[in-house]
């Protein structure tokens, strides 16, 4: 048995980190080992140089800040490996996903955009807290950051939608919900995982 390895996306004011972070309460709580990880990192040098890029302190082309982001998941990928060979379960706070539907919602071809994280760990289980842009402004609307306006948003859900349709272990939340309805329905999801899963960790976007 390994730890199983969840993947958390969502739009901008979905409640993703406040619901990863419960998670990640509710696993410990349950006396089971478990790791936190958050792309980007920007406690790396890569991920410096993308904290910057989105509080637009720094002005990267579009193709070269998709490569960094895509390197911060890579120079991570060997701790996410070992967490799961260690038997802890991995929640991941965005990934790959993030990272193809945000560059190609800027016009840039979906599979180039997927090519560099091509081989990372496949996760067991993706949880998509959507939520319409409307839902998001009642909650007081995106910050100061790049990406966080409407359009783009907009842009980047369709895109994430369309993960429905590769058939991988992908799963929609309303995440419109209140929060408790929220992390109940994830925890339906993960609750079974925490124990372990058998078989190899798949890579991504090569294994089926
Ligand atoms: P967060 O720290 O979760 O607020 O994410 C930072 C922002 O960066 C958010 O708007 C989503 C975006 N983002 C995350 N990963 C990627 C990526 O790989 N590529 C691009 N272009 N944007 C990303």
């Amino acid at each position: 048995m390994r730890g199983a390895f969840i993947v958390i996306e969502g739009l901008d004011r979905s409640g993703k980190s406040t619901q990863t972070n419960l998670l990640h309460e509710r696993i410990r709580a349950s006396g089971r080992q478990v790791e936190l990880f958050k792309f980007p990192d920007r406690t790396t040098t890569i991920g410096q140089m993308i904290d910057a890029y989105l509080r637009s302190q720094a002005e990267l082309e579009d193709h070269a800040i998709h490569l960094l982001f895509s390197a911060n998941r890579w120079e991570l990928a060997p701790r996410i490996e070992q967490s799961l060979k260690d038997g802890k379960t991995v929640l991941c706070d965005r990934y790959a996903f993030s990272g193809a539907s945000f560059t190609s919602s800027k016009g840039l071809p979906l599979p180039w955009c997927k090519s560099p994280d091509v081989g990372l760990p496949a996760p067991d289980l993706v949880l998509f807290l959507d939520i319409t842009p409307e839902k998001a402004a009642e909650r007081g609307g995106y910050g100061e950051e790049r990406y966080e306006k409407r359009e783009m948003q907009e842009r980047v859900r369709e895109v994430f939608k369309g993960f429905q349709d590769e058939g991988g272990p992908w799963v929609e939340v309303d995440a419109g919900r209140p929060l408790e309805e929220v992390t109940e329905v994830m925890w339906g999801k993960v609750g079974p995982l925490v124990k372990g899963v058998e078989g190899e960790l798949k890579r991504l976007w090569v294994d089926g």
